[in-house]
């Protein structure tokens, strides 16, 4: 036993001499290893107990632990010592300006072409006046449908099917089943009302939505850009005249525009409205690259119209009185329009892009080309 002990002594004195003077971590780290290691100097001498008698073996192994705790204490000591003393080294040096540009020169990276998209229908309605206003995408069921005139029963839910969320479990004092995931940017309308408080109100409203749905041109998460203009004598040829400006703004200068009657319970009138193909030029045919080839040959179907020469790109019409009421204005002095649209569709008729889900599968040779 006294040969272990001494052994354990020696070890110890050993270890206070060489951390004492380690120059730096990796002299440290050696140490550590040397001494603290499986194969080290403690290790060596505990396999020596087995040879011990079962009644020695209690005082040895009290011994090594003491001595253990010593060397790791040393170590840590002496590694915030050189730690300390770098700190001083670099305090005192020539200092560092981070203000310099870098030296090596990386690929820039660029915005997504959906981000791209957004801010480009931004713009152009910011010129015309109108304010980026945003809405939760968790979102009460009272502004996504009732207070749009789309009661619980009623079938233009089943169209715009998302995720619900027991309120019960938030417990926020709302009735059950009544948060939900935004299935389009239109409650911001009525928030936005409620927000401003008097007309005008003239916001445009950029945000994901999301739906039960997937396949080449839709997705369970998308995004889309409400408009809301409100105000006294505001007509249904004042939201021609902005959306005609706008396609010219967003598809070029040519572009035409037309709209058809459609239904969404939150307008009356209301229209979809198409733009002549951006791709085509709303002729549906596209000239065939190659030569002088008979006139029946020279052109092409436009895949992008299917030839029709229009494009649908969003839903509008004039806010239903129910819609200004629960927004807290007077449906009787005021009047408005509102319009939708869905950004990844934007962006596709703009690019040329025929597959939605392109957008976010984040290969580097699709999104590098925008
Ligand atoms: C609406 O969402 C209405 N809130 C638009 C509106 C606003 C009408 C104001 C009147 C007044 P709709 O469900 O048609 O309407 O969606 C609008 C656009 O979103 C569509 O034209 C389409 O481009 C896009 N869209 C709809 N579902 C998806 C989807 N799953 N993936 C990608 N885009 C979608």
């Amino acid at each position: 036993m006294a040969d272990l002990l001494g052994q354990l002594e020696a070890l110890a004195k050993g270890a206070r001499e060489a951390i004492g003077s380690a120059a730096d971590e990796k002299a440290l780290e050696d140490l550590r290893v040397r001494f603290l290691g499986k194969k080290g100097e403690l290790s060596a001498v505990l396999r020596g107990m087995g040879a011990l008698p079962a009644e020695e073996r209690p005082r040895v192994g009290e011994v090594a632990n003491r001595v253990r705790d010593e060397v790791e204490a040393l170590l840590a000591d002496a590694k915030g010592r050189l730690d300390a003393r770098k700190l001083e080294a670099e305090l005192a040096g020539p200092p560092i300006d981070v203000t310099l540009p870098g030296r090596r020169l990386l690929p820039r990276g660029h915005r997504h072409p959906i981000t791209r998209a957004t801010e480009d229908i931004s713009a152009i309605f910011a010129r015309l006046g109108y304010e980026v206003a945003s809405g939760p995408e968790i979102e009460l069921d009272w502004f996504n449908f009732e207070a749009l005139n789309i009661p619980p029963d009623h079938p233009a839910r089943d169209m715009q099917d998302t995720f619900y969320v027991e309120v019960s479990t938030l417990g926020d004092g709302a009735p059950d089943g009544s948060v939900l995931l935004r299935t389009h940017t239109s409650p911001v309308q009525i928030r936005a009302m409620q927000r401003l408080g008097v007309p005008p109100v003239r916001i445009i409203c950029p945000g994901r939505v999301y739906r039960s749905d997937y396949d080449q041109t839709h997705s369970p998460m998308f995004h889309q850009v409400e408009g809301l203009c409100v105000d006294e004598g505001i007509t249904f040829a004042d939201l021609k005249g902005t959306l005609a400006a706008f396609a010219r703004a967003y598809f070029g200068e040519g572009t035409r525009t037309r709209f058809r009657p459609s239904y969404f319970p939150f307008v009356e009138p209301g229209a979809e409205v198409d733009v002549s193909c951006s791709i085509c030029g709303g002729t549906g045919r596209l000239p065939v690259p190659g030569g002088q080839l008979p006139p029946d040959r020279a052109t092409r179907r436009c895949g992008t119209c299917k030839e029709t020469g229009w494009l649908e790109v969003l839903g509008a019409g004039m806010v239903h009185p129910k819609v200004l009421e629960n927004g807290g204005f007077d449906p009787k002095r005021y009047s408005g329009f509102a319009f939708g649209m869905g950004v990844e569709r934007m962006a596709m008729l703009r690019y040329g892009i025929d597959d939605l889900r392109l957008y976010f599968e984040n290969d580097l040779r699709f999104l590098e080309q925008f």
